[in-house]
């Protein structure tokens, strides 16, 4: 038997430096008097990213959604984008925002991402670029899906909110694409609190950028095109550059903790893990597990609402699919594809506490849950209710 947490167990914690570290930043800041508008704090943090992150065009915004609509603004689409179901909100509504249609495309069984081939299918007169997801981190098929694009001259933009670092072949993952949106909210591997950045291949876009952010204003008395205030500010930007130094250890622990998960894992019948890929590629943002109701003997939101009893956390990305949201249902695209495998696997994702406080003995004891509770026997009620018995 495993008793519950003494306390919560969330999926994640954010990232923070040590308080003497960000009181000496904050002073830093706050003597400067300068403390938004692309300071100093602002600048240090877009050259540090661009370095770490090996990408030569970046430019900072105040969170990440704001980051690819203004980033689908720039590219100046029209009509529909190919994109996926099975991911946040905010990807879909960057479309919306932008007036551009969503064409939902089924995703691939393995890695979750789009299914690049299903994609050409869905292409219409009307489609003006793919908006592909690197779902928890892990890279899309971007060869298949750039081959796809020029043979059919799309554009193609990424949202890599979950792949902050993540490289394929040794290629970092934003020299993929036009475009690539990263999250730095407070939940992602390196955090600003809220805060996000796009990296593009044609240098021209980061004027163009840089005054969708700022209102449009190119000059006190001129101002040349219609924006919106999308800035990070200097205490976020200072913040961030404390966490930026943290990130490479906080892998180093994620790592030992993905690491045991999946030895534990590969013990219990019905458990697959969505973010198993091959080294270079992991991000580090999430670890993801596939429940398989037949063979676990339990289904996800069975696990997902016992856990809660041990005071254990999970949550169900992406549940429920952008195609089912209400609003969808109004809009009519020119292809209504089959989403079947979106639709299995979404019933089956559970995101598990994985950050690098969290201590192994506390992996430990989630998989010993985890393996009881399939042991366990559920029995029925005449009204259908469940009542189980552990073993
Ligand atoms: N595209 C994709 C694929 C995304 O996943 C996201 C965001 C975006 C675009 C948009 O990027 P941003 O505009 O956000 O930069 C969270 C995040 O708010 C969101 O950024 C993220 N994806 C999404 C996957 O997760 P929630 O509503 O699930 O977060 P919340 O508040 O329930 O937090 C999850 C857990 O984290 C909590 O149970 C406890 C822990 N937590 C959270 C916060 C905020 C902390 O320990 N401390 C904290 O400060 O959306």
């Amino acid at each position: 038997m495993e008793t519950p947490f003494a306390e919560p167990i969330y999926i994640t914690r954010p990232l923070i430096p040590e308080l003497g570290n960000i009181n000496a930043k904050m002073k830093e800041v706050f003597d400067s008097k300068w403390l938004t508008n692309n300071g100093a704090q602002h600048e240090k943090l877009q050259n540090e990213l661009r370095k770490y992150l090996k990408l030569n065009h970046l430019v900072l915004f105040n969170n990440g959604t704001l980051a690819l609509l203004l980033g689908l603004k720039a590219l100046q689409l029209s009509g529909e984008v190919i994109t996926t179901p099975f991911t946040f909100p905010a990807t879909i509504q960057a479309l919306d925002w932008n007036g551009l249609i969503p064409v939902f495309c089924d995703i691939d069984k393995d890695t979750l991402n789009i299914d690049a081939n299903q994609i050409e299918a869905l292409i219409t007169e009307k489609t003006s670029a793919i908006l592909a997801v690197h779902v928890y981190g892990n890279p899309c098929n971007v060869n298949q899906i750039n081959k796809i694009a020029e043979k059919n001259n799309l554009k193609v933009i990424y949202d890599a909110a979950h792949a902050f670092g993540t490289e394929v072949d040794g290629i970092p993952i934003g020299e993929f694409g036009d475009m690539t949106m990263f999250s730095f909210h407070a939940t992602k591997l390196f955090n600003t609190i809220e805060g996000g950045a796009l990296t593009f291949k044609d240098a021209s876009l980061e004027k163009n950028l840089n005054l969708l952010k700022n209102f449009g204003i190119a000059g006190p008395e001129e101002v040349v095109l219609s924006g919106i205030n999308a800035k990070l500010n200097e205490v976020q930007a200072g913040i961030g550059l404390e966490v930026l130094k943290l990130v490479e250890e906080e892998k180093r622990k994620r790592e030992k903790i993905k690491g045991l998960y999946e030895k534990r894992f590969a013990e219990i019948e019905g458990i697959k893990i969505a973010t198993k890929f091959s080294g270079s590629s992991n991000s580090y943002q999430y670890f993801v597990i596939e429940v398989d109701q037949e063979n676990y003997g339990k289904s996800r939101d069975w696990l997902h609402e016992e856990l809660k009893k041990y005071n254990i956390f999970t949550r169900k990305y992406f549940y429920p699919l952008c195609s089912d949201f209400q609003w969808y249902q109004d809009v009519k695209p020119s292809n209504d594809p089959n989403l079947s495998q979106a639709r299995k696997s979404v019933q089956r994702v559970l995101a598990l506490p994985f950050y690098g406080e969290l201590q192994l003995e506390s992996v430990e004891k989630i998989c010993n849950i985890i393996k009881i509770l399939k042991r366990c026997k559920i029995n029925y009620t005449e009204h259908n209710e469940i009542i189980y018995k552990h073993g």
